[in-house]
């Protein structure tokens, strides 16, 4: 992939639609490692930057946007925590005729590109643009330090999910080291939030419901109570680790009405309880314990077809 990447002429790195702390972090992060080649790139997504993530130093360079024009002299696009190829909403016709590559910790990655580098042990993509950066033998900078660990703090939910290892810690130390600062993060990803937040996550706590005796757990918020609060998907970041975090709860779901009748659902499960299955069933992919999927319909019917994955998956 090293070689590749130092043979472009030009590279358009590329995080995926509804953009996160990892892929930005990730893209931020390997962004630098290419310039520390010498290597012409541009940082260039469909949606614009999240609030949480424009502390990361460089992350005003991220253009945003459909109009891929200024892109046309790259020849070759990475793709960063990315599981497939319609999760980057670039258009088929402008990718064509050059080389592609993809970097992800999905489990679910459907391999789409010409090269791809997939490994579901990561617990970030930022994680594994960290080892690139240890594998071309260049040192790490404030901005890959400070970049890396935006992913890895939000992608291990601050280091509690069971994807965080010693070597993540061992990693974060290195970051820390080279420049990450903590409390800086800490206040921007974490107390940063707007009051209307918190009256939607009132809303949404409201609609918490327990199911299978307990041991599934269900938040859902219609599109009017986003309008109403003037909130968007991005601001319920995290809802679900309320419903995630009730005792004896094995399975939560989040349901997130982001247009009239298109429901965005997450899905979280507690080992053994494979919701990355659950999800790719229902046509959307993740990780073994933390995944998601979109689907269309009123809300009862597409609470009843999630419903009905859980109840297979809880007897599985
Ligand atoms: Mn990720």
């Amino acid at each position: 992939m090293r070689d590749v990447l130092l043979a472009s002429r030009k590279v358009h790195v590329v995080a995926h639609v509804s953009p996160d702390c990892d892929t930005i972090g990730s893209q931020i992060a390997l962004n630098a490692l290419l310039r520390a080649l010498g290597v012409d790139v541009v940082m260039h997504n469909v949606d614009a930057v999240p609030r949480i993530c424009r502390y990361v130093p460089t992350s005003e360079l991220i253009t945003s946007g459909k109009d891929f024009s200024h892109l046309s002299d790259c020849d070759t696009i990475v793709s960063v925590d990315a599981g497939s190829f319609s999760r980057l909403g670039l258009p088929k016709s402008y990718v064509q005729g050059k080389k592609m590559v993809n970097i992800d910790h999905h489990a679910s990655n459907t391999h789409y590109a010409d090269i791809n580098k997939v490994d579901a042990r990561y617990c970030a993509t930022g994680a594994m643009i960290y080892d690139l950066i240890q594998a071309c033998d260049v040192s790490l900078d404030a901005t890959m330090a400070s970049a890396i660990y935006a992913a890895v703090v939000t992608d291990t939910s601050s280091f509690r999910n069971i994807t965080t290892t010693a070597d993540t810690h061992r990693m974060v130390a290195e970051l820390l080291d080279a420049g990450a600062d903590v409390a800086q993060a800490s206040q921007e990803i974490y107390q940063n939030f707007r009051k209307e937040r918190f009256d939607l996550l009132r809303d949404a706590l409201d609609s918490l419901t327990l199911e299978h005796d307990g041991r599934s757990a269900w938040i859902a918020v219609p599109c009017h109570l986003y309008e109403a609060s003037g909130m968007t998907g991005e601001d319920s970041e995290g809802f679900i680790d309320y419903a995630r975090s009730i005792a004896g709860v094995r399975i939560a779901v989040f349901l997130r009405e982001e247009s009239p009748d298109c429901w965005k659902i997450s899905v979280r499960g507690v080992p053994p309880y494979d919701v990355g299955r659950l999800a790719s069933a229902l046509g959307g992919g993740g990780h073994q314990y933390a995944a998601g999927c979109t689907m269309h319909g009123s809300f009862q019917q597409v609470r009843q077809q999630v419903y009905d994955a859980v109840d297979a998956c809880l007897q599985s």
